[in-house]
């Protein structure tokens, strides 16, 4: 199997185009050709030289492919070096057209099934350099492809037999999360997910499947979601998942405080939000079903269980005063946070159960606050549309 390191000159605006010289690529009138060199930095060349050290090969879209020949195999002095490594290495083309490719050692790929193909034969590993709509097409392939795992679940033998494109054999798909838009511990995983940018496939769960027949419900200790693959890793519990995400997948959101002092804080926090916003919060929902254990089971009760409704209401006035006394002498870790991820998808639906009135003013402007966060507000607009599955309808606000 090789792997595929896909490299680029991108600027920090998102320029993908001619970093290289006014002539290499005006298509679309640009006219910044040869950005690259007014800004070089010679601290990239450490990283330039390891990845273009030792055999390798190259994949290409059609565009960079013609550049790349009408200058490399004629370079001479100090990128001689450079061109005769080009030479020597295989150039794979993704490409739709016939145009004839004269480079020694080139080859054409009709679509990422080849790329698939070429990924899991033997050979040196491949880089790709700029082309943007190939690294596009691929990333979208990579997204689209559903995860290969070792399943008995019916369900994901199917899905594998679906697969196509890089994913078959090639093993491009890392992260799969498992859950529903409408669902707060979802949020809670999907904001850590947002916040970094982490690339991952979402995974639907199916509320027609019966709960225990369902992957998360087989592979949850109690048929839960969201559930995490991480390759061959499967991580449950929301909690869960933003330790793994801190260790494994770290980006610019301090998902786990760096000082333990504040990360020790934000574990707290987690608990309270967890277990007495959201606990309460679900106990209030759970009421109205006629199956609290199996919410998409029986369906909704005749008349809701009033004592759980009142119990769960008193429950969440307590917390809130709880968080409202805290905040008063304590500051929260900074966003996007453990605690922000706790935070948002319990205060959000909390306050549809019961709302958080103005005699806890620090905790309403919480809330206020993390709703404004992108990732959290894009989590919202994901649930939008499955508002009228909210138990009596949600409230026409947020
Ligand atoms: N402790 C779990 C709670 C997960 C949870 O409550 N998930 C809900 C969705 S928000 C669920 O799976 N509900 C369906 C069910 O319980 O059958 C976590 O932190 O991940």
């Amino acid at each position: 199997m090789r792997k595929i390191t896909a490299a680029a000159f991108l600027s920090l605006d998102g320029v993908m185009q001619a970093p290289g010289g006014p002539t290499e690529d005006p298509q679309g009138g640009f006219e910044e050709g040869g950005w690259m060199f007014k800004i070089w930095d010679p601290g990239i060349e450490p990283t330039l030289g390891s990845l273009f050290s030792g055999e390798y090969d190259l994949l290409l879209g059609r565009r960079t492919y013609d550049i790349f020949a009408a200058y490399w195999p004629y370079a001479e002095g100090d990128n001689k070096p450079m061109s005769e490594a080009f030479d020597r290495a295989n150039k794979y083309v993704l490409t739709r057209g016939d145009q004839p490719l004269e480079w020694q050692n080139s080859h054409r790929l009709r679509g990422v099934e080849d790329v698939a193909r070429i990924k899991a034969e033997p050979g040196s590993d491949i880089i790709i350099q700029g082309s943007r709509h190939c690294d596009r097409d691929l990333q979208a392939a990579r997204r689209a492809a559903p995860l290969p795992r070792r399943s008995t679940d019916p369900g994901h033998q199917r899905s594998r037999d679906r697969a196509s494109g890089p994913d078959r054999g090639g093993n491009l798909v890392m992260l799969e999360l498992h859950g529903h838009p409408f669902s707060s511990f979802t949020w809670k995983a999907l904001i850590p997910l947002y916040a970094n940018g982490t690339d991952f496939t979402f995974q639907q769960v199916d509320p027609s499947v019966p709960k225990f027949e369902s992957f998360t419900g087989k592979v949850h200790p109690s048929g839960q979601f969201p559930v995490l693959v991480d390759g061959e890793t499967i991580v449950v519990e929301a909690t869960g998942i933003i330790e793994h995400l801190a260790v494994h997948h770290p980006g610019p959101a301090p998902l786990i405080p760096p000082d333990p002092a504040q990360a020790a804080v934000a574990r707290m926090l987690d608990r309270v939000f967890d277990n007495y916003v959201m606990g309460n919060m679900q106990r209030v929902i759970a009421a109205h079903f006629v199956d609290k254990d199996d919410p998409g089971a029986g369906g909704l009760r005749d008349e809701p269980f009033a004592p759980e409704i009142a119990a769960g209401k008193a429950g969440l006035r307590r917390a809130y005063g709880w968080l409202e006394n805290w905040l008063g002498s304590n500051a929260l870790p900074p966003h996007v946070s453990l605690v922000t991820c706790a935070a948002a998808p319990a205060l959000f639906y909390a306050d549809w159960v019961e709302p958080v009135t103005q005699s806890c003013p620090r905790l309403v402007a919480l809330r206020a606050e993390l709703l404004a966060l992108p990732p959290v507000a894009r989590c919202v607009e994901d649930a939008r549309p499955y508002r009228p599955f909210f138990p009596y309808g949600a409230p026409n606000r947020d």
